[in-house]
């Protein structure tokens, strides 16, 4: 196993720091992996990419990521750029034969993931895509009672993914309200993550049928962007809202259960719950994202005089990845899920196999987000064999 793991990122942003403090945090916390070498960072404002590169510890700066591919120092591409760059990226990435990490949603389309993981099969590379919830330890606890059969016969999946960021009518038209850059709305930016969960611990979806709606069609152009905030002048120049404001979708999965979903930036006051319940016939768990080092548990099999949901801390050494935290009962938090998820992304190059989840867990999850929008758009239900190869 090689010690080093050299690294080119592109974007530098929410996700790149998110990204950043990960490789910064492995060698401390988890050093059974390579070390990531944080060689070079890549963005198009050279003085904000130089900025962020020096603040986050990278070796040097690109502001062509065409520059970035074609080193010969580089061994992973990592895309955290807005979703629109993430196929030309990937594709010239892989045909240079680079390991490749992919935010989510993986593309702007069913077809571009397809061409994504296509070129990374054919390279023989190693690819990733970024749904970090699944590397919440109480998140592996869940899958943990679900596989072990504890939960039993799995019924219902019910997840949420509530934001209220976008609620001021006068909040600017940030990229990720345009469908040619982001794709879809709260569907494919939230909805994802929740669609993602619901594969990793219930199975793989059969037909959706769903709803999404655009409450705030106009809004003033962005003068500056930072992440999830942005300021513009509501006397300013407007443009069209191009995605969706919020998605609502039923479905069936192939082993007989079934799951609601719900992905909006306009449920006031939820800054981000991420959440979901999953009911079996031996009992049911509960997780918040806000509260995101716990996992409600109920089973039908404890004495009557002491049933109810239970809240288990998963901070114990029991718990995946807290051996190498905290001593039990301290907590951790956001960061850490983008740690554990690098962690894996280095240790399956390590071991020479692919990450999980990777792009085949990414084109996935666009066929379903693919299957809600045009059952929204044709008002039906949409099985997932229609967009079958
Ligand atoms: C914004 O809605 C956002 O940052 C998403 O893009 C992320 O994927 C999610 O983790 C948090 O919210």
């Amino acid at each position: 196993m090689s010690d080093f793991v050299n690294v080119g990122m592109i974007g530098y942003k929410f996700m790149g720091k998110a990204h950043s403090n990960a490789y910064r945090a492995l060698p401390m916390f988890l050093p059974d992996v390579p070390k990531p070498r944080m060689k070079v960072i890549c963005g198009r404002d050279e003085q904000a990419v130089t900025k962020a590169g020096e603040q986050f510890g990278w070796e040097s700066v690109e502001t062509d990521w065409r520059s970035l591919i074609a080193r010969d120092d580089i061994d992973l591409v990592d895309i955290n750029a807005p979703s629109d760059a993430h196929k030309e990226i990937a594709l010239a990435a892989a045909a240079a034969g680079k390991h490749i990490f992919c935010e989510k949603p993986l593309a702007l389309n069913l077809a571009d993931s397809r061409k994504m993981l296509e070129a990374a099969e054919r390279a023989g590379v190693k690819h990733m895509v970024g749904f970090n919830y699944r590397f919440a330890p109480a998140v592996r606890l869940a899958k943990k009672l679900i596989e072990e059969g504890r939960l039993g016969r799995i019924y219902h999946f019910r997840g949420l993914f509530l934001q209220d960021w976008i609620m001021d009518p006068d909040f600017p038209l940030v990229w990720r309200l345009r469908k040619e850059v982001a794709g879809s709305g709260s569907l494919g930016d939230l909805g994802a993550h929740t669609i993602d969960m619901a594969r990793y611990l219930v199975g793989e979806f059969e037909e959706v049928v769903g709803m999404t709606e655009t409450f705030i069609k106009q809004r003033p152009m962005p003068t500056e962007m930072t992440g999830l905030t942005a300021k513009g002048s509501k006397e300013g120049p407007h443009g069209d809202v191009t995605v969706d404001d919020a998605a609502m979708f039923m479905a069936r999965f192939d082993n007989g259960a079934l799951g609601t979903f719900e992905a909006t930036r306009f449920a006031n006051g939820h800054r981000s719950t991420n959440s979901f319940e999953i009911n079996g016939s031996r009992g049911s768990v509960r997780f918040d994202f806000e509260r995101m080092n716990e996992l409600e548990v109920y089973f039908s099999d404890d004495p009557e005089d002491v049933q109810g949901f239970r809240r288990v801390l998963a901070t114990d050494a029991a718990h995946d990845y807290m051996y190498a935290w905290w001593p039990a009962g301290h907590t951790i938090g956001y960061e850490h899920t983008v740690t554990h998820e690098m962690h894996e992304l280095m240790k399956a190059i390590a071991e020479d196999r692919q990450p999980v989840p990777n792009f085949v867990d990414g084109v996935k999850c666009q066929a379903v987000l693919e299957a809600v929008e045009r059952s929204a758009a044709e008002k039906r239900w949409v099985k997932l064999q229609e967009f079958e190869d």
